[in-house]
């Protein structure tokens, strides 16, 4: 049995509980799990907004040692320093095939996620969330999901790495492909926002202009890249323009998801600019533009799931920019907590307090 931290239902609290995981099938891997993030859709998945089937041990930003493989295990080795993918592709699909893992079709993720992973003590079947599991002290995934890193990475300072860095480096590098001299405007500055900047700086952008509610977030955001702050609200697109000579930027990233963010995105780029959602939204928020402003702005909207990435090319690359000290991961983790501090840390998140909490284990 290991200690977890268990969904009963959506919209309650989170609980500490045992449960039983099972020995890894034939290309399984079991994870001791070292540290892992608190991501926002963890949040959306907790409270309902996302659909998740109970009981459920979320966690998907998540970084550990490999204890046990299984028979046909070739990926990884016991003692590997891994950090979880919780998109892994299954490599045999058109999309696969076309070099659109984050599109599988037959993504491994979705079908561990529909299925139980483990049991309580009283044998009730526990879902994982998007397939891993990850606040939990062991998890047991596809091998697929075990992204081998340096034996001298720092897991607590990399866990971050598993979905906000991906997903926000990702959409610069591979989906909107920002270049030297570009200007950029991200809206709403978390883990996402943040590693947006961060990839937004490697790429040579400039201006960087951070979007956010918060102007505590505001000033962290310059450690990260962000050349200007601006308010979110009603003046925010105008302050743009006079930051981008009048017209717009080159970029803009959602990095909240929604109507309201999508469109403000939209209406602080120039003609012909590149909207990037990055951000996860509701299925029901709706983003309004006409057809003739579609037509006359010539913009371009790109939805990206995972930031485009492939982790297995993309994590190692990441790592080797943080290395040579032109991205800082560890950066994004402003608070550390245990299995028992996870509500709190979706209290900070809804509140707007820190960055990431890491949970440590
Ligand atoms: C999300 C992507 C959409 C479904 C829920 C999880 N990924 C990570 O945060
Ligand atoms: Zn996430």
């Amino acid at each position: 049995m290991v200690k977890a931290a268990l969904l009963r239902e959506q919209g309650g609290p989170l609980e500490l509980c045992e449960i039983e995981l099972p020995a890894p099938g034939p290309r399984q891997v079991r994870i001791r799990i070292s540290a892992a993030g608190v991501c926002h859709s963890d949040l959306s998945l907790a409270n309902g907004t996302l659909t998740q089937p109970v009981p459920a041990v979320l966690g998907h930003e998540g970084a550990g040692v490999v204890v046990e493989i299984g028979s046909e295990v070739t990926r990884v080795a016991v003692g590997d320093k891994v950090v979880l993918n919780w998109s892994p592709a299954c490599g045999e699909c058109w999309f696969c095939d076309r070099d659109e893992p984050y599109l599988c079709e037959g993504s491994v993720a979705s079908e561990a996620s529909a299925q139980p992973y483990a049991t309580l003590a009283d044998g009730t079947p526990v879902y994982a969330g998007l397939g891993t599991g990850a606040f939990a002290e062991e998890t047991v995934v596809d091998e697929r999901a075990a992204v081998k890193v340096p034996d001298q990475t720092d897991l607590s300072d990399v866990a971050v790495m598993g979905c906000a860095v991906l997903t926000g480096a990702g959409a610069v590098f591979h989906t909107a492909d920002v270049q030297p001299g570009q200007s950029v405007v991200i809206i709403g500055l978390g883990g996402i926002g943040l590693s947006v900047a961060q990839a937004a700086r490697v790429a040579g952008a400039h201006p960087i202009i951070g979007v956010d509610m918060s102007e505590e977030k505001g000033k962290v955001a310059a450690e990260h890249g962000v050349t200007d702050f601006v308010p979110s609200g009603p003046d925010a697109a105008r302050a743009i323009r006079k930051l981008t000579g009048g017209r717009g930027a080159d970029h803009a990233f959602d990095c909240v998801g929604g109507a309201v963010t999508t469109r403000s995105a939209w209406s602080s780029t120039r003609r012909g600019g590149v909207v990037t959602v990055v951000g996860v939204g509701s299925k029901d928020s709706k983003v309004e533009f006409s057809a003739l402003e579609l037509y006359w702005f010539g913009r371009t909207l790109h939805g990206c799931i995972y930031g485009r990435s492939n982790p297995d090319v993309d994590v190692p690359h990441l790592l080797e920019l943080a290395a040579q000290g032109e991205m800082d991961i560890a950066a994004l983790r402003t608070a550390i907590t245990d299995l028992a501090g996870i509500d709190k840390a979706f209290d900070d998140m809804r509140e707007g307090r820190g960055i990431r909490t890491v949970v440590s284990l």
